[in-house]
This record gives C-alpha cells, sequence and structure tokens, in this order.
C-alpha cells in the first residue's frame, strides 16, 4: 500500500517510465522517418500517434505540445521533446548502445553538418515538391506549381550537386559508416520518387549510385515500405 507523498510520486515516475514512448507525427513526414529510424534502429519499442500539422485539430494539440507546432513531437513518461535533431540526440544518450553518431570529434562533427544541411536546405525543397503535387489539394490548398518548377529548376540542381560531389565514390557519408547523417540525407527521397521525380543519373552519378544502395539498407528500407504503404491506404499515387 502506498502511503506518503514520496511514494506515490516514486510509484507515478515508475508507471510512466513502463509506457512506451510516443512518436507524434506522420510517415508521410521525412523529420518523422529520420526519428523513426532511429527509434527502429535502437529496437525501442514506441507508439506511432499520427497527428497531422495541416489539420486545424492536430495542429491545436500540436501547439499544446510544441511551440512550433511541428512535428515530429516525442513523449517518453513525463518528458516531451520536440525537432527530430533534438529527438535523435536525446535518444543517443538515453540508448547508446547502437550508435547512429560517429565518435571523434572530427567525425561527429561532419555528421552533424550533414544532418543541418539535410534538415535545412534538402528535405524543405524537396517537401515543397511533394508536398504540392501529393498533398496540397487534399488539404484544400492550391498546389503551388510555380513553386515546384522553382525548387526543380533552382534549388535542388544545386544541392543535388553538392551531395554528389561530398558523396564521391564512398558508401556512406561519414567515416565509412553508416550514420544519422546518411539518414537524414535518405529520408526525404521516397518522398520525391512517389511525387514523380528522382534524382538524374546523367547528371548526378554519385548521388543516384548512393540513393539507390543506401535505400536497400535494412531500416531505410523498412520506412521507405512504410511511407509507400501509407500513400497507397491514403489512395495517393
Ligand atoms: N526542424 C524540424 C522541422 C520539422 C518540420 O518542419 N516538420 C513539418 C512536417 S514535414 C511540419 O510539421 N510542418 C508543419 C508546419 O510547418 O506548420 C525537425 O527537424 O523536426
Amino acid at each position: 500500500m502506498i502511503e506518503t507523498e514520496n511514494e506515490m510520486s516514486k510509484f507515478r515516475s515508475k508507471k510512466a517510465a513502463e509506457v512506451q514512448p510516443i512518436l507524434y507525427g506522420s510517415i508521410v513526414s521525412p523529420y518523422v522517418r529520420k526519428v523513426a529510424i532511429v527509434l527502429d534502429l535502437k529496437n525501442i519499442a514506441y507508439s506511432l500517434e499520427t497527428l497531422i500539422p495541416f489539420i486545424e485539430k492536430d495542429k491545436q494539440k500540436l501547439l499544446n505540445m510544441n511551440p512550433l507546432g511541428k512535428v515530429p513531437v516525442y513523449q517518453d513518461g513525463g518528458f516531451m521533446l520536440s525537432d527530430s535533431s533534438v529527438i535523435c540526440a536525446y535518444l543517443e544518450k538515453q540508448y547508446p548502445d547502437s550508435v547512429v553518431y560517429p565518435s571523434t570529434s572530427e567525425t561527429y562533427a561532419t555528421c552533424l553538418w550533414y544532418e543541418e544541411y539535410a534538415d535545412s536546405q534538402l528535405i524543405p525543397n524537396i517537401l515543397t515538391v511533394a508536398f504540392n503535387i501529393l498533398f496540397a489539394a487534399r488539404f484544400n490548398l492550391r498546389p503551388d506549381m510555380n513553386a515546384v518548377k522553382n525548387v526543380l529548376d533552382n534549388k535542388l540542381p544545386q544541392i543535388f550537386t553538392y551531395l554528389d560531389n561530398e558523396i564521391g565514390n564512398k558508401k556512406y557519408f561519414v567515416n565509412d559508416c553508416f550514420s544519422l547523417a546518411d539518414i537524414s540525407i535518405a529520408v526525404p527521397f521516397i518522398n520525391f520518387e512517389m511525387a514523380g521525380h528522382r534524382v538524374s543519373p546523367d547528371k548526378w552519378a554519385n548521388l543516384s549510385r548512393y540513393l539507390d544502395e543506401i535505400s536497400q539498407e535494412l531500416y531505410i528500407a523498412k520506412a521507405n515500405m512504410l511511407m509507400r504503404e501509407t500513400l497507397q491506404n491514403a489512395n495517393i499515387k
């Protein structure tokens, strides 16, 4: 029997710790898939609670958890976190057995750089293409095909050229090891593909070869399959 306030508080914390973590967001978001891949790779059981920031009631719920109203949000017992990079950093500390960051200062920082480049340049530009082609109309928004054209003509070519030069004939972006750099760079390309686009092997042979290979890595392949199934079930081709 629990008698004191102190014991009650310990009991509550224990119960909270036993509850599976929750990943809030849609698996269609590359940022959410990035976290889902890290959770999978670290063999952490979690539940996915679908929240779509473009649906008003979901947005309100998200704003109560994240002042930016964006996904992913991650809840571990009473602890709540936002932003895919922050969540991945937390998961690495919390579950250090399988690592997703390289170990030396130099390789660690290089990995953070690629993650940042993917999060701030690659993913938002690919999402402009994918969102307008696949989703805008579903949320009663007019697809902005000028924005799509601008990204395809003026933004993505520079980004692809940079990544093509960086990867060269290497298998992984940092230190010959699969890391969060690869996860961050690989995740948006399934959105690009489902929107009917691909990285031209004639213009960006290295990047195109790398993407073919990385999409066969177990955890990337699983996340891509989930994305395909989700879009098929939603009747979006
Ligand atoms: N830097 C954030 C970006 C998250 C983000 O932009 N998520 C998109 C979904 S793909 C979102 O929630 N957008 C809703 C909005 O901007 O209102 C992260 O890494 O988690």
